[in-house]
């Protein structure tokens, strides 16, 4: 149970289950995760359906792939957030993201669309999180795989992710354009 656990283990276990952790630094990840939306948007700007849609290489996401995967990534860390803050030490199930991203592609959804479901995602977690008192970022829920994890965790774990794929998409976006 984590209630008997020290604030310094469960700041170290933080840690290491954040394998973002060196893209976001010193940086508030409060302040990335309100940001992102607007950046992912001006990234797109511009862009053909065709340069979103391709593959740098035939086992690379393009751009659109990569917006989708954010989207997954932000339905499930939503719910999960969700069902610790409204359920007791629920458990949280893990997703296979290549599997879903390649499920995503038969739907032929428009970048629009999955841009605004990424986008209206967001700005709901957002006022779940800042809605939520420091004795609510502190529950908890049990990871199949991981362990014992904390509202807290997915606020910084979200924010490395974002900050990550930013970069990956800004690199696309040059190969595109030359
Ligand atoms: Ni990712």
């Amino acid at each position: 149970m984590s209630s008997v656990k020290t604030a310094s283990v469960i700041a170290s276990e933080s840690a290491s289950r954040n394998p973002y952790a060196s893209f976001l630094g010193a940086r508030n990840p409060m302040r990335v995760l309100t940001a992102t939306p607007a950046r992912l948007g001006k990234l797109i700007e511009g862009l053909t359906p065709r340069q979103i849609g391709r593959r740098p290489q035939p086992d690379k996401w393009s751009i659109a792939e990569v917006v989708a995967h954010l989207a997954d990534v932000e339905l499930v860390y939503i719910a999960r957030c969700r069902w610790m803050l409204f359920e007791e030490n629920p458990a949280l199930v893990p997703f296979n993201q290549d599997n879903w991203v390649q499920g995503w592609e038969r739907e032929r959804e428009p970048i629009a669309e999955t841009l605004l479901r990424f986008q209206v995602l967001r700005r709901s977690l957002l006022r779940l999180l800042r809605s939520a008192s420091p004795s609510d970022l502190a529950r908890t829920g049990r990871h199949v795989d991981y362990g014992t994890e904390q509202v807290s965790d997915y606020v910084a774990k979200l924010a490395g992710h974002d900050l990550n794929h930013l970069i990956g998409i800004e690199s696309l976006r040059k190969l595109m354009l030359t």
